[in-house]
């Protein structure tokens, strides 16, 4: 049976953890038939006692792992330790992205599983479709960097191209990936990533569409934090812009498309130039302008051309 491996990253979150570990284990699994679900819970050495909880969960019940951090490292950091774990360790086929806290309704898992099995390859929740949404509770501070973060990322990785429409909700956290062909021929080392942080997701987005996996978005209705606090850094948002912009900007068409635009450029320049310069030395010859704006035109084209 293939295994699908709920990756939850953890930082304190001792209050909820136990509770998202049972609700998946006696409610979300039993309805999961074709796949073998494992949890992977990656901790940042939450000083709360969120590890202890975990380890607590794991003699409870099976396939409940534990992968302990130094320390906090960023959100980025504890996914990406988690899917090399998630597929050297525990033979993950698919992987999912969840938070701890139950803000992603966890029906959804089996939901998306039913996505996979209909061939798809990366499933993501996105708020942003028909039959999804973001809390009511939130206030208007919140909506507005959800849906003007959501347009920034959709425009600065994707304009104008096919996938700006098609992704409606970049910076979701609900995800799952298919292993074979996709998360294992993406590079997971933060040589390649430019951040530790949030914006992980972007990167990851764009690099897993660019290798044509089948995407398919299902409606996420994204509940309210209702225990513990929210960990999303300060700079989050300065961090999605860095991201987003460097993964467009390293991207082999954007790299074509400034190789064009510098040689373009430079060649109209020579141009214009050398049709001034000659045709200031042709008319020094007695000739009718339109002889001269010929030849000028000419000698500066070919002198533009080399
Ligand atoms: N290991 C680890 N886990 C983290 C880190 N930052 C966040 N998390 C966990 O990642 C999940 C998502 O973080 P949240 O703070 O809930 O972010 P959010 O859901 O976007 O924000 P809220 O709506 O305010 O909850 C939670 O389970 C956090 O405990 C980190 O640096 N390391
Ligand atoms: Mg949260």
């Amino acid at each position: 049976m293939q295994i699908a491996v709920i990756v939850i990253p953890t930082y304190n979150e001792a209050e909820v953890i136990g509770k998202t570990i049972d609700y998946l284990c006696t409610k979300t699994f039993p309805a999961i038939k074709n796949f073998q679900p494992k949890i992977l819970v990656v901790d940042g050495n939450s000083p709360d006692g969120t590890g202890k909880v975990v380890t607590q969960k794991s003699k409870q019940y099976p396939n409940i792992f534990l992968l302990t951090e130094t320390s906090k490292d960023g959100l980025g950091a504890a996914y990406l330790k988690g899917f090399k774990y998630a597929m050297e360790k525990l033979g993950a086929d698919f992987v999912f992205e969840f938070d701890s806290d139950l803000q992603h309704p966890p029906e959804m898992i089996p939901l998306m599983l039913a996505e996979i099995e209909n061939g798809y390859d990366y499933v993501i929740g996105s708020r942003k479709i028909k039959g999804g949404s973001s809390p009511k509770e939130w206030g208007i501070k919140r909506l507005f960097f959800s849906e003007a973060g959501g347009l920034t990322a959709r425009l600065l990785l994707f304009f104008p191209f096919k996938n700006f429409w098609r992704v409606t909700d970049p910076t979701t956290g609900l995800k799952v990936t298919r292993v074979k062909g996709f998360l294992d021929r993406l590079d997971l080392n933060f040589s390649h990533l430019h951040t530790k942080g949030f914006a992980y997701k972007m990167q990851l987005l764009f690099e897993t569409l660019k290798l044509g996996a089948k995407y398919k978005e299902v409606p996420l209705k994204f509940q309210l934090r209702t225990t513990g606090v929210s960990k999303i850094e300060g700079n989050a948002i300065i961090d999605g812009i860095r991201v987003c912009f460097l993964t467009r900007w390293y991207d082999d068409v954007t790299q074509k498309f400034l190789k064009f635009g510098v040689v373009g450029g430079f060649g109209f320049l020579i141009n214009l130039f050398g049709l001034k310069f000659f045709n200031g030395v042709y008319k020094r010859f007695p000739w009718e302008i339109g002889i001269i704006n010929f030849f000028a035109n000419a000698t500066a084209s070919e002198i533009a051309i080399v």
